[in-house]
């Protein structure tokens, strides 16, 4: 068993329902254990046009197949929710990101690389991971840090009010 980390994001529609829908769909994939799941995060676009912000959040789950399978599963959840690439980091209804795996492994092929190569610049990605991902650091940086750094630029509120309902409860752990 590997433990993935994963970071949604969605600012088309209905956030929360979009949210709320992706992590139901993750937790019922093949091979794929119950999530836990940080709060969500409102937060201004990073290296995007104009747009709305962002519902974000991060998730980490166990699987039993190789993270390409999964990662094939996340494209295909992608294309289901109606997703349509437009121009380059343009609003998306949801965005399924892999951040990295548990055991350190690394990967590199064309559609896949792991560690996400940008997961330590964005306050979106690392507010939430610390609130789920209990070491202090990760392939050698301290997480704390890359936030504060990320914070100097980046705006981001976490969601005070619970984000799911009970329907979430029997698939997800909730972090918090
Ligand atoms: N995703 C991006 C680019 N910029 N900014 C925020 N706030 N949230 C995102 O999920 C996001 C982004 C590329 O996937
Ligand atoms: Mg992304
Ligand atoms: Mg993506």
């Amino acid at each position: 068993m590997n433990e993935l980390y994963l970071s949604l994001g969605t600012n088309i529609g209905n956030t929360v329902a979009n949210m709320h829908r992706a992590l139901l769909s993750l937790s019922q994939l093949p091979k794929t254990g119950p999530l836990t799941v940080s709060s969500g995060w409102i937060t201004a676009p990073v290296d995007a046009p104009p747009q709305n912000d962002f519902l974000n959040l991060c998730c980490s789950v166990e699987i039993d197949c190789p993270p390409e399978i999964f990662h094939r599963y996340t494209k295909q959840l992608e294309t289901e929710f109606g997703r349509v690439k437009t121009e380059h980091n343009g609003p998306r209804i949801i965005d399924i990101d892999l951040l990295f795996l548990s055991s350190g492994e690394t990967i590199r092929t064309e559609t896949l690389l792991i560690p996400h190569p940008r997961l330590f610049e964005r306050a979106f990605v690392l507010a939430p991971l610390l609130e789920i991902y209990k070491n202090e650091t990760l392939f050698g940086r301290r997480l704390d840090d890359c936030l504060k750094t990320a914070l100097k630029t980046q705006r981001i509120e976490k969601l005070n009010r619970p984000l799911f309902g009970c329907l979430l409860n029997q698939f997800v752990n909730h972090a918090l």
